[in-house]
């Protein structure tokens, strides 16, 4: 039985999206059930290449692979997960802000949230302020978690703030900025409650935030 589960774990580690949904297949075939393939194999694969690619040891198209391999298994688990009421770590509402069509990074973010056990839900890319406040008030995620990677586009982060205070519902969610021109400093002024520099640490932050709001 968890000879499938570390099959998993390593088929996701290479980033070998070719035979991750078969394995996934025969673990369900033998009874494991969707919730240990995504703690107990997912998870530590994705886990693990978080840390290599916050240490440098691993780089952007290995984490690309490997996002990969963690959609082709998550396809087949995820209406099971849905089915069987498994309870995410929480919800992420994420999107590339207005005016930006860059979504690799904002991509990556939400494979390594989902790796770390939150539900992701993907606005894409060039969100206007309005969508994310609609998205908000329909959803109602944990986190809304947003992506700019033009220093033109930045101000849009603080625009949908804006947006979610005039909306009366800022304090309703916990907003996690990132991108290659967003950084601590600018993230304070707009008043975001997190900055993450890469996709592991925004999975790790998310989790932490999450957590700290519930205890
Ligand atoms: Co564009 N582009 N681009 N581009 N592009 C950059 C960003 C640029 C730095 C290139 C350059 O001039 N050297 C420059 C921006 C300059 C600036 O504003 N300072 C630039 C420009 C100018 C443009 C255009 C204006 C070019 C033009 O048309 N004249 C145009 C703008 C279009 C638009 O958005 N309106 C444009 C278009 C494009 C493509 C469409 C061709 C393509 C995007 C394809 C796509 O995303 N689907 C593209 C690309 C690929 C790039 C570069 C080469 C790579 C970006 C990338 O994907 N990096 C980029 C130059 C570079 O970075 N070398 C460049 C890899 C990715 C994994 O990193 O996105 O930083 P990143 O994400 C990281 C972190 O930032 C963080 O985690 C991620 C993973 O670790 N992170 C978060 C990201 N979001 C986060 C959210 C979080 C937390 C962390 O919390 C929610």
């Amino acid at each position: 039985m968890s000879e499938h589960l570390s099959e998993i774990t390593a088929l996701l580690i290479e980033g070998n999206f070719n035979e991750i949904a078969g394995i996934t297949h025969s673990a369900l075939d033998t009874g494991i059930s969707a919730d240990k393939i995504l703690d107990q194999g997912l998870m530590p694969g994705m886990d693990h290449i978080g840390i290599e690619f916050k240490a440098g040891r691993v780089f952007v198209p290995e984490v690309l692979r490997s996002a990969k391999a963690m959609q082709e298994s998550m396809d087949i688990i995820r209406p099971i997960l849905a089915e069987t009421g498994s309870e995410p770590v929480g919800r992420i509402v994420l999107g590339t802000v207005k005016g930006d069509l860059h979504d690799i990074g904002k991509n990556l973010v939400g494979m390594m949230c989902e790796g770390a056990g939150f539900e992701v839900i993907d606005l894409g890319k060039n969100v206007d302020p309005q969508e994310f406040v609609d998205a908000m008030n329909e959803l109602q995620p944990d986190i809304l978690g947003m992506s700019a990677m033009l220093t033109t586009t930045m101000m849009s982060m603080d625009r949908t703030i804006q947006a979610l205070q005039d909306a009366g519902i800022r304090e309703h969610v916990i907003v996690l900025v990132g991108g290659a021109p967003v950084n601590q400093d600018f993230a304070d002024r707009i008043g975001a409650d997190g900055y993450a520099s890469n996709a592991a640490s925004a999975a790790d932050l998310a989790k932490k935030m999450v957590n700290q709001k519930r205890s």
